[in-house]
């Protein structure tokens, strides 16, 4: 087993960002929100993070809504819905929310946010029907002959919603955009900007995307390809799917639903795929009302590709284990959970229970409470020069931390061996985790007592190479790293905290040193006096001999766990590729006065520097609209050179494939084209396959990808915001 010390190599990199930010400060914007998390305390409307009683609810433990082979039982298959109902996500003095999530329509106790997982076996089909259920009564709805119940199938507005009940779609970003004749550049068509910024409180596009899996492209959830569900209006004025449903999707002949085939045909198993929305322009909003859920491929006999000896901690909730003996204290079923999913979705709320997103671009400036649509007082482009999108943020971090559906769980641990599959499903927010614990219980007002390791066992794709990474939290805050869409499988060791003597009361918990605002590469190390500096707390009690996991050191994994290696060869024909983030900016002035504009975000964009490569071009940031300049072939190895030439740090996603990541370099400003220096380690937790990866600001961060099935992708970045203005491109695999 290879165990190096990773201290030194995470001080390293954490210097290294801390020098670049530096550099790169002067002539660029850093994406610095001025409004930090916590100051909505002083708005009268909403909930103040700061005053929610932390670790008041025990964790949700989410149990299987499908398991694979092939749909259900009489061989139809799987039938995922999206519905609208209310959760109490904040502990009970406060109401309860209503949100949006997936479930089984025929089982209502199964929708939840966010979902319950779906376990697949490799090499095993999965056809799922994906529902959109968002009408006003879904089951009376189906039930009605024909979908003909007006009432029942109403069609819903969107649930994220200012302070007034106004819906908060920013119809000038280039998106889904189901209303007639709405388009900006006078075409009649959907998936457009659209022309004006009043409120959209039609039907709501949705079209589901399993992230991370290779599928053809009828099983991806193009973002163009959305359906609006089967809803009953008179004159309807609204197209009821997007311009690639049909020609991609399953098309149906009925509305409301696409039909997806999964092969889950994968080298390897031990993946932790999700399911998310991915309609156009609209995302952030459908993703932040609705979640999504685990999407695990494993293998029928429970064994793990690559694991050579020794046995991981298990197990996870099973088909068939109820949302009640999973979620009773005491249960057996519970009890004996060893490998627990991990959603976390930061939120904030209205004091009503109601979810807040910000509503105005004001609110990103540091103007206002962001409770109005589009209201953004005196905030104006300086000179008359240009416009912004009204409602968008560049990037939102909300104040309440929410794991598996309730904010800042607590969940009782015995003194042995866990396995967690953590995902990222926040909008803009990047973690940086960690575990701390308390001796006589969590006491904030001292240090904790000292730090329980993390074994990384795998990313996103597979095991990790070579057996497990030990990370513990440096004195520069660097640890589990995870952006937005990533996930970690980790192994936390509760029997390595002091014995039961010297710690008679522990508890654990999970820290956040990501920052409350976008990122960089700098960390918050405060995470004591932030509230979102916590994540969840476990409570310890003694080991009762069920732990049935090997020792950590006698865990082995073989050379490569995910399948077919692609580091470090890349063979002779493998194509290189050259692309370029960058950040358009708008001058700003919260008064309308020209003495006092400043320069704010605009756009990130995606872009590339010509079909030769040529840097001295410099860079050509491409719309979603351009046509398409990455044509990639079938079984070809391809190594993306992706020059982050913004001040932000962007977790990039390429759909319809699998990557590694190789290295990352420091080019000089402005110098795209050139790196300087050794180039920077790569850290514990981003060796082997993913799906993902950070590109950080002012380095080129090189990927190798092979594509397996030809047809239409996209790839872009992961947080949600940058991804509904633009930075989002087509791809085609020939
Ligand atoms: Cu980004």
């Amino acid at each position: 087993m290879q165990r190096p010390p990773p201290v030194c190599i995470l001080v390293l990199v954490i210097l290294t960002f801390v020098a670049l930010e530096r550099s790169w400060s002067k002539s660029l914007i850093v994406w610095k929100s001025k409004s930090k998390s916590g100051r909505s305390s002083s708005a009268h409307h909403l909930v103040g993070g700061e005053d929610i009683e932390q670790f008041a609810d025990p964790l949700v433990l989410l149990p299987v809504l499908h398991a694979g082979g092939r749909g259900n039982d009489d061989d139809e298959p799987f039938r995922v819905s999206v519905r609208q109902f209310e959760q109490q996500i904040l502990p009970g003095n406060y109401p309860a929310s209503t949100v949006w999530g997936y479930g089984d329509p025929s089982r209502p106790d199964t929708f939840f946010h966010p979902s319950f997982s779906v376990e697949n076996i490799q090499h095993e089909r999965t056809d799922v029907k994906w529902i959109n259920e968002l009408v006003k009564d879904p089951d009376a709805c189906r039930e009605s002959r024909n979908h003909e119940d007006r009432d029942a199938c109403a069609p819903l507005k969107h649930v994220v919603q200012d302070v007034y009940g106004v819906s908060i779609v920013d119809r000038t970003l280039h998106w889904a955009n189901p209303a007639a004749d709405d388009c900006a550049d006078g075409t009649s068509r959907t998936n457009c900007r659209g022309r004006g910024a009043e409120e959209y409180d039609g039907p709501i596009p949705m079209v589901v995307h399993v992230h991370g899996s290779i599928e053809d492209p009828v099983s991806d959830g193009y973002p163009e390809a959305w359906y609006l569900p089967n809803y009953k209006l008179d004159n309807d004025p609204y197209t009821r799917r997007g311009t690639t449903y049909g020609s991609l999707d399953g098309s149906t002949g009925e509305d409301g639903y696409a039909l997806y085939s999964f092969t889950n045909s994968y080298e390897s198993s031990t993946r932790a795929l999700w399911f998310h929305d991915h309609s156009l322009g609209i995302t952030r909003l459908n993703m932040y009302a609705a979640a999504g859920g685990f999407w695990f491929i494993r293998r029928s006999d429970g064994t793990e590709s690559g694991l050579e000896r020794g046995r991981l901690p298990g197990p996870p909730p099973r088909k068939g284990d109820s949302l009640r003996d999973l979620n009773t204290e005491g249960n057996p079923v519970r009890e004996g959970i060893r490998e627990i999913p991990l959603v976390i979705t930061p939120k904030s709320f209205y004091k009503d229970g109601r979810l807040f997103y910000p509503a105005n671009r004001a609110y990103f400036e540091g103007l206002g409470d962001g409770t109005a649509f589009g209201d953004n007082g005196d905030l104006q482009t300086c000179d008359g020069e240009g416009s912004f999108p009204p409602a968008w943020n560049p990037e939102v971090f909300f104040d309440v931390m929410v794991v598996n559906g309730k904010s800042w769980p607590y969940l009782g641990v015995r003194r042995e061996r866990y396995r967690f599959r953590i995902l990222n499903g926040a909008d803009s927010r990047v973690f940086n985790l960690a575990f701390m614990y308390y001796c006589q219980g969590v006491d904030l007002d001292r240090e904790p007592d000292g730090q329980l390791p993390m074994y990384v066992v795998g990313t996103e794709q597979g095991l990790r190479p070579n057996g497990p990474g030990r990370i513990t939290m440096d004195q520069d805050g660097a640890a589990l790293l995870l952006s937005p869409g990533e996930r970690g499988d980790i192994i936390v060791d509760f029997n390595e905290l002091p014995n039961a003597h010297a710690c008679p009361s522990a508890e654990v918990v999970m820290i956040n040193t990501g920052p409350d605002e976008p990122f960089g590469g700098d960390l918050d190390l405060a995470w004591r006096d932030r509230p979102m500096g916590r994540v969840m707390k476990f409570v310890v009690s003694d080991h009762d001999g069920l732990d049935s996991s090997s020792e950590i050191e006698n865990l082995e994994f073989d050379s490569n766990p995910g399948g077919t290696k692609l580091v470090p060869d890349c063979g002779s024909d493998c194509v290189e590729r050259h692309f370029a983030l960058t950040e358009e900016t708008i001058s700003l002035s919260a008064t309308g006065s020209s003495k006092e504009c400043y320069e704010a975000p605009l756009a990130a964009k995606l872009g590339w520097y010509g079909p030769n490569s040529d840097f001295s071009g410099g860079a050509i940031p491409l719309l979603w609209s351009d046509e398409i300049v990455t044509r990639p072939e079938v079984g070809v190895a391809e190594e993306w050179h992706i020059w982050n030439e913004s001040a932000d740090a962007h977790p990039i996603h390429v759909h319809r494939a699998n990557v590694q990541l190789i290295s990352r370099h420091a080019f000089a400003e402005g110098k795209p084209g050139t790196v300087i220096g050794p180039g920077n380690p790569i850290s514990e937790s981003e060796i082997g396959w993913k799906d993902m990866v950070v590109s950080y600001p002012g380095q080129v961060t090189k990927i190798r990808v092979k594509f397996l099935l030809p047809g239409l992708a996209v790839w872009h970045c992961h947080v949600l915001s940058h991804e509904d203005n633009e930075m989002m491109l087509p791809f085609l695999i020939k």
